[in-house]
């Protein structure tokens, strides 16, 4: 027989020793016993006091098999927000607040400032005749027209009216200050980049001498220049670069949902476009995607998940949104948020136009978004 033979002697208790013993002396390892939950618990403490906690109590919970987002669904009516909003405006000035905008906190990251892991959300309020002076920041961020008409925002020395819908931008370390010069309170979401922004520990900020920018560009100027599939001679943009364009009209981007719903529908996300910096065919800013999609009355899209936390906003329309387990009915002006990998499915009542947004170019350029379509 050959040498096979002797391990048949051997018990399969005798057998599993003798593998343990020779994988610990393969790992350079003195045999030991399985240690007692007590002898283990005074060993974290010991290592505790030099700063040091064992992986192996944790691992799952590092590295899960798949996101487990701490994130809650959650859905912010708006006909229930803006009394609210419109009573901060008697309560502080926008020059007061430097922005008067309430926060919309993610139920389950309550005093932590965001929406979501990676951004901030909040609703901000503009009274005719108020001015909310000039600043910048490293943090990039997005305005969604609301309600009221009449305000304006400026960028970098030159400024644009406020239309519903419109989606105007701030990027990184540009100057903006708005301004209300109509008759009518004015209200606009807020996305910004605070919490990404916050983790990395790279905020800047500062104010501006000048409450309001001086137009150094007449209005429409950026628009012409960079928006219309056409741009300066001698524009050499950096992939990362911002875009030059910071506001896109939401009557263009009806236009062109409207243009591509001749063609035939994605049945997870119906008409759906990103925005992009028309210089590079990249995302707007380079912290934040942002994205227009149409359901026409009666669709409904098939469940998809996806690696970006993402909150939505319906400009037109409504409907359904089940994301994960719960149901919520949106209508006009309704803010919505979707957790990470949590399937979302949106049927629409009527016809429907939806703008939302996510960290999802941080994720693209770092090679780990993932979307899974369903069904
Ligand atoms: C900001 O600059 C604005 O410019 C809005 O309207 C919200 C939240 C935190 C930090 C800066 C704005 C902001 C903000």
């Amino acid at each position: 027989m050959r040498g096979g033979a002797r391990s048949t002697t051997l018990t399969p208790a005798l057998s599993r020793k003798r593998e343990r013993e020779e994988y610990d002396r393969r790992m350079d390892r003195h045999p030991v016993a399985a240690s007692s939950a007590e002898a283990r618990r005074a060993f974290y403490e010991r290592i505790g006091a030099l700063g040091m906690t064992p992986l192996w109590e944790v691992l799952g919970a590092l590295v899960p098999p798949q996101p487990t987002s701490p994130v809650a669904p959650a859905l912010w009516r708006y006909d229930t927000v803006r009394e609210h909003v419109m009573e901060a405006g008697r309560l502080i000035t926008a020059e007061e607040a430097e922005r008067r905008v309430l926060i919309l906190e993610n139920p389950a990251l309550r005093g932590q400032s965001c929406i979501t892991q990676s951004l901030y959300a909040g609703l901000q309020l503009i009274l005719p005749g108020e001015v909310a002076p000039a600043h910048r920041h490293t943090q990039s961020a997005l305005r969604l027209v609301l309600d009221g008409e009449g305000a304006y925002t400026a960028v970098d020395g030159e400024r644009t009216t406020m239309r519903y819908g419109d989606f105007i931008i701030t990027p990184s370390w540009t100057f903006h200050d708005h301004g209300n010069d109509g008759t009518e309170p004015v209200v606009w979401l807020d996305g910004l980049d605070i919490p990404l922004v916050r983790f990395l520990d790279a905020g800047f900020a500062e104010k501006s001498a000048a409450k309001s920018q001086a137009a150094t560009r007449p209005e429409g100027d950026a628009l012409a220049r960079y928006g219309m599939g056409l741009v300066p001679m001698d524009l050499q943009q950096q992939p990362h670069e911002p875009t030059r364009v910071f506001v896109y009209p939401f009557a263009k981007t009806r236009e062109a949902l409207l243009g591509i719903s001749k063609a035939e529908v994605d049945p997870h996300h119906g008409f759906k476009l990103r925005f992009v910096n028309p210089a590079t065919g990249r995302s707007p800013m380079p912290t934040i995607g942002t994205f227009a999609q149409r359901l026409p009355k009666g669709f409904a899209t098939r469940p998809a998940k996806s690696s970006d936390s993402s909150v939505h906003v319906c400009l037109e329309g409504g409907g359904t949104a089940t994301i994960g387990e719960k149901v919520f009915e949106f209508g006009r002006r309704d803010i919505f948020v979707v957790p990470s990998w949590q399937p979302l499915s949106l049927a629409a009542r009527e016809d429907s136009v939806l703008f939302s947004f996510s960290d999802r170019p941080v994720q693209q350029v770092l090679g780990l978004w993932r979307e899974q379509r369903l069904d």
